[in-house]
């Protein structure tokens, strides 16, 4: 496999999880997941932020793309339900990694929608990986090449997303 087309499969591999992390702009909403609930120090668990229609929603669209993504590229994938595991576990992966940012950006006192430098563009990649491991993996550069341009495309989708109207702040 050459380099450039193994850092687009890193890419291709990946595309759930970006989708999952992605969504719950549009698809979020209504009942937040700490149900209004504040931890011992007195600020919320996760913020209103963080929602049931955005989890579910996120995981859905994720996986939804590992299935198209199967369509478009048996090979790689091997067998259907592979596919379909992969792009569940790196969606959930991805939200709950999101999930636990804003665990700790509440106990930093970040109001919700704060940008954490770091956090915010590398903690859901770091927990897709984390949980597709068992699945499927990428060489240690494919992965170094997605914690290098992640936050880019994270910033960029961001963008598109305030621009859009779709959000309040760009990042
Ligand atoms: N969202 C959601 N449910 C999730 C994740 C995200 O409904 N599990 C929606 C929310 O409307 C959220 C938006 O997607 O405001 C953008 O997500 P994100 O930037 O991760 O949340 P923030 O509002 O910045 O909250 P936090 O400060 O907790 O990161
Ligand atoms: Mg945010
Ligand atoms: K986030």
């Amino acid at each position: 496999m050459g380099f450039v087309s193994s850092l687009l499969w890193a890419f291709w591999y990946i595309l759930p999880a970006y989708v999952a992390n992605a969504s719950p702009v549009l698809v979020g909403g209504g009942r937040p997941i700490d149900g209004g609930r504040h931890w011992r120090d007195g600020r919320r668990v996760f913020g209103d932020g963080k929602t049931w229609r955005g989890l579910i929603g996120g995981v859905s669209a994720g996986t939804l793309m590992g299935l198209i993504q199967y369509f478009i590229t048996p090979g790689f994938y091997g067998a259907l339900k592979t596919a379909l595991m992969l792009a569940f576990l790196l969606s959930f992966g991805a939200l709950l990694g999101d999930l636990v940012g804003s665990f700790f950006k509440r106990r930093a006192n970040l109001p919700r929608g704060a940008p954490a430098i770091g956090l915010d563009q590398l903690g859901f990649l770091i927990a897709a990986l984390a949980l597709a491991y068992p699945v499927k993996t990428l060489d240690s550069g494919q992965i170094i090449f997605l914690l290098v341009v992640s936050p880019f495309v994270h910033w960029g989708a961001n963008y598109f997303a305030y621009r859009m109207g779709w959000k309040s702040v760009p990042w």
